[in-house]
């Protein structure tokens, strides 16, 4: 028996996983698609803590064809040796006890309790079969588990030289309502992990589609903040902190970049905490208060600056270890701690502090970038009167060209936004104005990927889009005002059609990105084809559906009226095909992910045409619909 490098007392032993099948959302936060890919991520933060404690280099995770995931590290592979006070082995606790996670040793930023850090036994409870391979002491070991129970002795398979843990698991289809896992889900989970645990080479391989990807950053958040500019302009190298303090750790890095975005991630011993909490609040506070205090000991300008002035352009990562973080918010993913605001507060002022006074350079260009933008902000605020003076911005008169709907109930209401005049007019004859509103826009609005505040409310279409819906934009947005729950975009669906539709997803996203969320943002989804065939009239929504529709009822005699824009329907047969809640396809848009979207938006909508050739040369087959 070897030496313990452990002891039991770790161990939390909590109680068995029945609970966790009775609630499994308590677990994992949903039985949807989000739950299902917490299954992988308990087992790969497993593998994470065996790289942090410094023995495993390599993790790979591999979506099989059969369904499954299989998660392998190099590391020193779970001890197979019987726990005195549970009398079974480390291997069969961790798999079949809650919270068996524990701490692996005194050091490690574990996360245990709340949605995070539940543990594998929560995979093990939740997936129908579960089997994990050990490789230590030169052999490999096996033990198999279905529904959280075991269901083999852990027994000796084979010999290995090498070390690590290997776990397969299938999800139980009796718990998720979606048992195919997404690539693209993980895959953007896995490139976080690598950046936040620099060093680790992380492979995920889909053998279902062949897709594969790597990831590996010596440069860990550093790499993180290059990789969020990389389709922006940076206006100076990455500044990078990395400062300890009473066991709270505290890493930053940050990159200005000459666009008008903010682009700011906070995490939490690997969390992604999208409703931020102490240590983001910590670090904008400092942020604001150190440049300040620079332009004021340097009389560079006697503007007091905003706190959103001088995170115009920013990108940066606030990632802090915590050894008891308490998580908040209604998807616990909002740090509590109070002690963490001081410390990563003391460390931006003392490190910041010192880096601007050492590097006058890009001090000045940080400092002018936040002077610049305390200006626009004034001259959005003057805008912003003007137009409220005006009587557009207010609720008071909303744009003459709403054709608003008689029921006063957001939650019951939809707008149509709907392009050009004539489709406009169809939209107002056909729809059913009980509690359909249309808003007609004229042309190309304005892409305010590239425009600043205070030209957004010197456009009309933009400034009828923020009437019109009610909610306010960035700082003074609020979704309680929203005066549809519904806002579906009805574009042509030719090319034009797709550009205005990206100008207003853009618009969307960068001012009431908290609309889509929410899930308020739809795209109507209008018949590419009328098919006639003696009396019979079929309308079909795209290629593949038209194939199969020629292929069954055959050719001859059929006239296939291709719609080159909504103006080409009349009223009823707008209201038919793309308005009637009844028959109607409305996609919803989503943001799977953060980093993902504002890439997206920045290279489809920014400056460069590089980046933009490249990305739709890559994305042209696969662009289905803007799920982002
Ligand atoms: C694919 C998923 O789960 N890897 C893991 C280890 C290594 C040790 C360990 C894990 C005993 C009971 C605390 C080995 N040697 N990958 C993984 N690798 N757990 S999970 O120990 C668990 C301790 O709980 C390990 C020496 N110390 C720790």
């Amino acid at each position: 028996m070897e030496k313990e490098e452990y002891s039991a007392k770790d161990i939390q032993v909590l109680g068995g996983l029945s609970a966790v099948r009775k609630r499994p959302a308590m677990y994992i936060g949903s039985t949807g698609l989000a739950g299902l890919h917490h299954l992988v991520y308990e087992v790969v933060d497993n593998a994470i803590d065996e790289a942090m404690a410094g023995f495993c280099k390599n993790i790979r995770v591999i979506l099989n064809q059969d369904g499954s995931v299989t998660v392998i590290d190099d590391g020193r592979g779970i001890p197979v040796d019987i726990m005195p006070k549970l009398n079974k082995s480390a291997v069969e606790v961790i798999f079949t006890t809650l919270h068996a996670g524990g701490k692996f040793d005194k050091k490690s930023y574990r996360v245990s309790g709340g949605l995070h850090g539940v543990g594998a036994s929560v995979t093990n409870a939740l997936s129908k079969k579960l089997i994990v391979e050990v490789k230590r002491n030169n052999k490999i070991y096996s033990q198999e588990y279905e529904r959280g129970i075991t269901v083999t002795e852990l027994k000796e398979i084979g010999g290995s030289e090498e070390t690590g843990t290997s776990v397969t698991f299938y999800p139980d289809e009796e718990i998720f309502s979606e048992t195919v896992f997404h690539y693209d889900i993980l895959v953007n989970r896995l490139r976080e992990l690598a950046f936040l645990n620099k060093g680790i080479n992380i492979l995920i391989q889909d053998d279902r589609s062949g897709k594969k990807d790597e990831f590996f950053y010596e440069g860990g958040i550093k790499s993180f903040v290059e990789y969020l500019n990389q389709t922006k302009h940076p206006i100076h190298n990455v500044i990078y902190f990395n400062k300890s303090k009473n066991d709270c750790e505290v890493e930053i890095a940050m990159q200005y970049n000459d666009s008008y975005q903010e682009n700011v991630f906070s995490f939490v011993n690997n969390i992604n905490t999208i409703e931020g909490g102490t240590h983001l609040s910590g670090f904008k506070t400092a942020l604001t208060r150190t440049i300040n205090s620079y332009i004021g000991k340097n009389k560079l300008s006697d503007t007091q600056l905003s706190s959103d002035d001088v995170r115009e352009g920013l990108a940066a990562v606030v990632s802090v270890k915590v050894l008891e973080p308490q998580f908040e918010g209604q998807t616990k993913a909002k740090l509590g701690n109070s002690e963490v605001k001081g410390i990563v507060e003391s460390v931006i002022n003392t490190e910041l502090g010192h880096f601007l006074e050492e590097n006058p350079a890009v001090a000045k260009s940080i400092v002018s970038k936040s002077i610049n933008a305390a200006d626009a902000r004034e001259a959005a605020r003057k805008a912003r009167e003007l137009t409220r003076r005006k009587g557009v911005l207010s609720h008071g008169s909303l744009p003459g060209k709403l054709s608003d709907c008689s029921n006063r109930d957001p939650a019951k209401c939809e707008i149509y936004i709907v392009e050009g005049d004539s489709a406009g007019g169809s939209a107002k004859q056909g729809r059913n104005r009980e509690f359909q509103a249309i808003l007609p826009l004229k042309g190309k609005i304005l892409n305010v990927e590239k425009a600043r505040l205070d030209k957004i409310f010197h456009n009309n279409e933009i400034t009828s889009l923020i009437t019109a819906i009610g909610t306010g934009i960035i700082d003074e947005f609020n979704i309680a005002k929203a005066r549809y729950h519904k806002i579906i975009l009805m574009t042509d669906a030719d090319v034009d059609g797709a550009h205005i539709r990206t100008l207003l997803l853009t618009f969307i996203y960068r001012y009431m990105k908290q609309l889509i969320e929410a899930g308020y943002i739809y795209i109507a989804q209008p018949p590419l084809y009328r098919v006639k065939k003696g009396k019979e009239e079929t309308y079909v929504y795209n290629d593949d559906k038209l194939k199969e529709l020629l292929s069954s009822m055959g050719k001859e005699g059929t006239n296939i009226q291709r719609y080159k824009g909504l103006g080409e329907m009349n009223p009823k047969q707008l209201w038919e095909t793309t308005m009637d809640p009844a028959n109607r396809i409305l996609l919803r848009v989503t943001l799977e992910d953060a980093v993902k979207a504002d890439e997206i938006f920045s290279i489809l909508m920014g400056d460069d045409v590089e980046p933009r050739r490249k990305f739709i040369e890559e994305h042209a087959k696969e662009v289905v619909n803007l799920d982002f």
